[in-house]
């Protein structure tokens, strides 16, 4: 399988705006140093140029590591930087049309609210979901809670990897057990932590303990 489960386990979204003293880079760097085991470079402001290199900087940092770098919804920047994946939500373009811009071998992951979202982006080739909201989150407006239950359905409904999203932090991962997910996805607990890399070891060990079930 193209997107392997492992990888799923503690996935780093990124957010420049909790960037104070570090670069966005050197923030990167400690949360992979910590353990985690995917980045998304997730950049909403910044013109395509400075987008791209930022993704060719950082995907340089991830392949030095092993980890692989997913881009948020630009498949021009995924392409162009030679990175592992893109990341597109519902009103981003479809599975099917990126898949047909990006080729069989990039990873495909999409953003899901619903068991039928799910089972159709599955359909559409997705080779990975994000489900979420799981708790009340300020780093993203426009999202729902989603009850728990929905999260174990959709990893029912489809075989590919599913990773858990939103308000996600130390104190509340381990209710995510038992859900059948095969990982988490964390902005704010990552980059707004005081000690990046320390975090990142302590949410390794939760998210290790909360897939084992
Ligand atoms: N997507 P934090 S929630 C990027 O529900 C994103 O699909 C979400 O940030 C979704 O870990 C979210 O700081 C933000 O809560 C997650």
């Amino acid at each position: 399988m193209k997107c392997d489960k492992k990888q799923m386990l503690l996935y780093a979204v990124t957010d420049r705006s909790f960037c104070k003293k570090e670069s966005l880079y050197e923030q990167v760097e400690k949360a992979i140093r910590g353990g985690v085991t995917c980045v998304q470079l997730r950049e909403k402001n910044l013109p395509q140029e400075d987008f791209l290199e930022e993704a060719k900087r950082i995907g340089a940092l991830c392949r030095r590591f092993g980890v692989p770098l997913i881009i948020n919804d630009n498949v021009e920047v995924a392409i162009r930087a030679g990175a592992d994946g893109v990341h597109v939500g519902q009103d981003d373009m479809s599975a099917e049309e990126v898949r047909a811009r990006v080729g069989e071998d990039m990873i495909i992951g999409v953003s899901a609210h619903s068991v039928e979202e799910a089972k159709k982006a599955h359909r559409n080739g997705a080779d990975y979901l994000g489900v979420g909201a799981m708790f009340a989150t300020s780093t993203k407006s426009d999202t729902h809670v989603l009850p728990k239950e929905t999260l174990r359905e959709i990893c029912r409904a489809v075989p590919i990897p599913v990773v858990a999203i939103g308000g996600i932090g130390a104190s509340n991962l381990m209710e995510l057990t038992g859900c059948g997910a095969d990982g988490v996805a964390l902005v704010s607990a990552i980059f707004g932590a005081e000690d990046i890399e320390r975090e990142c070891q302590k949410l390794r060990k939760l998210s290790e303990e909360m897939v084992r079930g």
